[in-house]
């Protein structure tokens, strides 16, 4: 519905949240076993800024005070992952009653607070003590054993479970590019861990609703949509090629139609790893698709004729809302699933500039999620239907091989004293989840 003075009036049901991840914000190394990005940033050179994850952003010691903070800034809803070596410190056997009980309270004070928790049940932090990568089938099969446990151990308050966040990235960064942990490099390895990531999806999908009848389920993807910088013919082949890895390859299988057959030939994919039945367990029917959007991409085969964004942001990713509402357009077009949420949409920026009262002053933050809601809206309006937007992210914290040196948040994080400090952007984003209304201009 839109007003005479062109403001965007959603839904009042639709769900305004945000979003962290285990080992990006909690800390507390102690309080759980080792992980593989504990491993990755002890090697030297691997983290930009030289720092790792393990002190987070000490949400353990205040995840409380977080919870206060989310409901003052009108949020119904937080997407937080559960730290697997947390609930089983070696990645199978044992379970750690003090892992179970600090997700416990969190989520308890969550619906206390009236927030929904959405959990994610592995946002990257594989176990070491599983002493096997996404290579191995096995790692599948115990991804599936640890979201039974969790989910009947912590189910009593979560209606909605997500299973992976981000396959294309823990596949492909984690064993292709070697840029996340384990940080291996080679497209054989890379194409059996993503199968068995979504291995692991399909199994845990079953296993939750085995464990808890009722609750919905859905997984996380994220999609950068891509096009060929110029007309050459090899730009649009190349530009093919990545489209078919990184946007189709995880919904197609996942939407019961199989792996693009286009790479899996161009990377001579043997598919030895896909036994009978794969395919189908992988498609177990799920309730929504949990989107990740950040930035496109346009692609050249020769850098002699590399497109320049213009407006980017601290990454270097361009500003493109547009690609927003194309990209859920095209989902739903093509893949027809039920419901959509929008799991992540932020941006990194430099945040320089101070207000008088010494907080962040993030205009450029705040136009990018006006942006980029509005292009939301208007994929709504054409018919998609989203249940709600979460932001990355609630705080500024560990962004993986930049370390701190990326903030994606609208909640500063003050170091070492770990202050919270809400930027203007979680000011401006307050007031939107409270009114639901949005101006798309100023
Ligand atoms: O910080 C990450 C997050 O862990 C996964 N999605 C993208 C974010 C920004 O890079």
């Amino acid at each position: 519905m839109t007003d005479s003075n062109a403001s965007i009036q959603f839904p009042a049901d639709f769900i305004w949240g945000t979003a962290t991840s285990s080992y990006q914000i909690e800390g507390d190394r102690e309080g759980r076993g080792e992980n593989i990005w504990d491993r990755f940033c002890a090697e030297p050179g691997r983290i930009a800024d030289g720092t790792d994850g393990a002190a987070g952003c000490d949400h353990v010691g205040r995840w409380r005070e977080d919870v206060a903070l989310m409901k003052s800034l009108n949020l119904k809803a937080y997407r937080f992952s559960i730290a697997w070596s947390r609930i089983m410190p070696a990645g199978k056997g044992p379970v750690d009653g003090k892992g179970v009980d600090f997700y416990k309270r969190l989520i308890d004070e969550l619906l206390a607070n009236g927030i929904e928790p959405y959990p994610t049940l592995y946002h990257w932090d594989l176990p070491t003590g599983l002493n096997t990568g996404w290579t191995e089938r096995d790692t599948a099969k115990a991804f599936a054993e640890y979201a039974s446990v969790t989910a009947e151990l912590l189910g009593d308050g979560v209606n909605c479970w997500t299973t992976l966040n981000e396959p294309f990235v823990s596949a492909h960064h984690g064993y292709v590019n070697g840029e996340h942990a384990p940080g291996e490099q080679s497209w054989t390895r890379g194409l059996a861990a993503a199968h068995h990531l979504l291995l692991g999806h399909g199994l845990a999908v079953e296993a939750i609703r085995a464990a808890r009848p009722g609750c919905e389920v859905g997984i996380v993807l994220n999609f950068t949509p891509t096009e060929p910088a110029t007309y050459h013919p090899d730009d649009g082949d190349e530009a093919g090629r990545i489209h078919e890895f990184e946007n189709r390859w995880f919904v197609e299988p996942i939407a019961g139609q199989g792996y693009p057959v286009g790479h899996a030939e161009y990377r001579n994919w043997d598919q030895a790893e896909i036994l009978d039945g794969d395919l189908q367990i992988i498609a177990a029917p799920i309730d929504f698709l949990g989107i990740n959007y950040y930035t496109r991409q346009l692609v050249a085969a020769d850098p002699a004729r590399a497109y320049t964004p213009t407006s980017v942001t601290d990454m270097g990713w361009e500003i493109h809302p547009q690609s927003f509402q194309d990209l859920l357009e095209w989902l739903h077009r093509d893949y027809g699933f039920a419901r959509y949420l929008i799991t992540e949409n932020g941006a990194a920026m430099a945040d320089q500039l101070r207000t008088p009262d010494g907080e962040i002053d993030d205009q450029d933050r705040i136009a990018y999620l006006r942006d980029h809601i509005t292009a939301l809206w208007r994929a709504m309006e054409n018919g998609v239907p989203v249940d709600g937007y979460l932001v990355w992210s609630f705080l500024d914290n560990f962004e993986w091989a930049f370390g701190f040196e990326k903030t994606f948040g609208i909640v500063e994080v003050e170091r070492p004293s770990m202050d919270r400090i809400p930027k203007a952007s979680a000011r401006w984003y307050g007031e939107l989840a409270k009114s639901a209304k949005l101006t798309p201009y100023d």
